[in-house]
């Protein structure tokens, strides 16, 4: 295995994120593991036994529970069982590039001048960036006779995630926005009340729905079927939201009017956060042994779903061997995610001096009067010869470069983003 196993039973994995980031395509074999239980569920076995995803029975079941018929078409009173091979026939194959990354992607950092947070100590390598292939889920949706909420926005005025003001006004796009969507895995997970129940989450049915949110269903990943392990015979790809909601080995799916109240939504992937000091962590931390303290707190989040923006140094490593000049450079790499579709544009790279232990990094990040030199290799996806090189910066206290400064008579103070077009670079 060409990845750090940190754990083996159930099995979490990660590759060196030295490695990870050589390739803008993520290859299979440095794809994550990230298992919450040991067995794969057995019928996954006999659905995979001769390695092709589309081999035997599977199914997904397709449901509506307590929501108005008028938008849910029959699904409610009749579920509609597809088969994995009627997938694949039926609906044109979708591809789209995303990243999947877990939530505790990076968790190890947090515990820099902090008490070191629960579960698996992550580093920044718990995220992958695949071409996944399989059947759309708006699609599916649709064709099951779920109401289309964007129904009313020509594909140029989408620019947002939610329906828009106007089409609220429309009957099934408010329908849906206090819907979900439950993902339901044939695995089996343990809850709290040691009773077992299925590996499920769920996300906003305008999320399943939206155009440009890309949802699969998925078989394959880089044109290959999906391995056991990532979830053959079928997952979920839910661009833009925390891997916990991807859910392998899926099985069924159900428009709701709650949420899925399952172990990964309940109690799993929250923000449990101390309020104010930083004190309050340690104590936090210890009070959060306790059931009940925890159950309280437990109820007063939100399940986490969207990933916000992020950017990683991938090489050089911390306490890395000494780096190699080159006519007085070095070279670092990284990774950055965008968020809710809108990729990341640029990443500021500074190389500053380490006063070493005794100033503590918030003060480090904090005060400089002095300008930062730039200068970065950027690695070219090659999918096109013309590119559009696009440059912007963000101070240490997230203050952000303005994407446009107002024209002003005398031509003062342009701080807009600095974008050169028409870049040719001849494919190699
Ligand atoms: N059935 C099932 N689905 C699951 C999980 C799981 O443990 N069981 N883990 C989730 C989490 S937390 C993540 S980050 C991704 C990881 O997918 P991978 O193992 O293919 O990298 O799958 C998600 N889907
Ligand atoms: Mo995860």
């Amino acid at each position: 295995m060409s990845q750090v196993v940190r754990q083996e039973s159930p099995l979490n994995t990660e590759p060196l994120s030295g490695k990870l980031t050589d390739a803008y395509i993520t290859p299979n074999e440095l794809v994550f593991n990230r298992n919450h239980e040991s067995a794969l569920p057995s019928s996954v076995e006999d659905a995979t036994s001769n390695g092709s995803a589309s081999a035997g029975n599977w199914t997904v079941t397709v449901s509506a529970d307590g929501t108005d018929d008028k938008y849910t078409g029959s699904l409610r009173g009749s579920r509609r069982v597809l088969s994995l091979e009627q997938l694949q026939s039926q609906f044109a194959l979708s591809e789209v590039v995303a990243t999947l990354e877990c939530a505790g992607n990076r968790r190890s950092e947090l515990a820099d001048s902090h008490p070191e947070p629960e579960g698996i100590q992550w580093g920044n390598a718990v995220i992958a960036n695949v071409i996944w292939g399989g059947a759309s889920l708006r699609s599916m949706l649709l064709a099951a006779g779920v109401a289309d909420p964007f129904a009313h926005h020509a594909s140029e005025q989408l620019s947002t995630l939610e329906p828009s003001e106007e089409s609220s006004s429309t009957q099934a796009a408010e329908w849906a926005k206090s819907l979900h969507l439950h993902l339901l895995s044939a695995q089996k997970s343990k809850s709290n009340d040691a009773e077992q129940a299925q590996f499920a989450a769920s996300i906003p049915l305008t999320t399943a729905m939206h155009p440009n949110q890309s949802c699969l269903l998925a078989y394959e990943y880089n044109h290959q079927p999906l391995t056991p392990r990532h979830g053959a015979p079928l997952r979920a790809v839910v661009p833009g939201h925390v891997g916990a909601r991807w859910v392998k080995w899926l099985t069924a799916l159900k428009v709701s009017t709650s949420p899925s109240d399952s172990p990964p939504m309940r109690e799993d992937y929250k923000l449990l956060t101390p309020r104010n000091t930083q004190e309050r962590e340690k104590e936090y931390s210890d009070k959060a042994k306790d059931g009940d303290f925890r159950s309280r707190e437990l109820d007063k989040k939100q399940p986490i779903q969207r990933l916000e923006a992020s950017c990683a140094i991938t090489q050089p490593a911390h306490d890395a061997e000494p780096l190699d000049q080159v006519d007085g450079k070095v070279a670092v790499k990284g990774y950055a995610v965008g968020q809710d579709g809108s990729p990341a544009t640029n990443v500021c790279v500074a190389l500053v001096a380490d006063p070493g232990n005794d100033t503590d990094t918030e003060d480090l990040l904090r005060w400089s009067w002095a300008w930062t030199l730039w200068h970065v290799q950027l690695p070219v996806p090659s999918a096109s010869t013309s590119y559009a090189v696009i440059a912007r910066c963000t101070t240490a206290a997230g203050v952000e470069q303005p994407k446009i400064s107002p024209w002003n008579l005398r031509g003062f103070c342009n701080r807009s983003w600095s974008v050169v077009r028409h870049v040719s670079i001849p494919l190699t």
